[in-house]
């Protein structure tokens, strides 16, 4: 098991769309591991592949106040979704310090094998719903920062850079 590094906004390769899965082998089993690991570690309640730079179709998600039900989706397909909204503030691991609040459908239904391989379908609302909409946007290269305004979108790239440009520099003189 392995913690891996995840990609920080506005890096390009977040907008990068991913791939299905061909088969759930032990590749990918192991893909789903490290990624529980790197969720878990950075207290995240999900984690798409896109974030970890894997452009595979592949999310891990644990909305549990115990961070005891992981819950893995492999090629993921949005079957329904609610007419009715929700609006609630999200985070991203990609955009770390930055909360601000987006709409989402209040509930979804999924298709997506799990990390047997088995097909599975969930129906979820409230933060799981959130949640799996925000994984699956990711896939798509979408970051939930593409939902707020250009001005906000602009102040957001702004201190990412800053910030990384700061860890850099720490890194220098360490
Ligand atoms: O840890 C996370 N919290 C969160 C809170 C509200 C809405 C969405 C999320 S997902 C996020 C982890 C993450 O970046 N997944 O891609
Ligand atoms: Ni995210």
């Amino acid at each position: 098991m392995a913690l891996l590094p995840i990609l920080c906004y506005p890096d390009p390769r977040l907008h990068k769309v991913a791939k299905p899965v061909q088969a759930v082998d032990a590749r990918v089993r192991a893909l789903t591991e490290d990624m529980l690991a790197t969720m878990y570690d950075a207290n995240g309640i999900g984690l798409a592949a896109t974030q970890v730079d894997v452009h595979e179709r592949v999310i891990v998600i644990d909305v549990s106040e115990e961070r005891n039900q992981p819950l893995v989706l492999i090629n993921p397909e949005l079957l329904w979704r609610s007419d009715d909204r929700q609006i609630g503030d999200e985070g991203c691991l990609s955009v770390p310090g930055i909360y601000d609040s987006v709409e989402r459908a209040q509930a979804v239904r999924v298709r997506a094998l799990d990390a047997a391989g088995n097909s599975r379908e969930i129906e979820a609302e409230g933060l799981l719903a959130v949640c799996i909409q925000h994984e699956m946007d990711h896939l798509m290269g979408k970051v939930f920062v593409e939902y707020l305004s250009p001005l906000k979108r602009g102040r957001i790239k702004t201190k990412m850079l800053k910030q990384q440009k700061e860890q850099r520099q720490q890194a220098q003189h360490a």
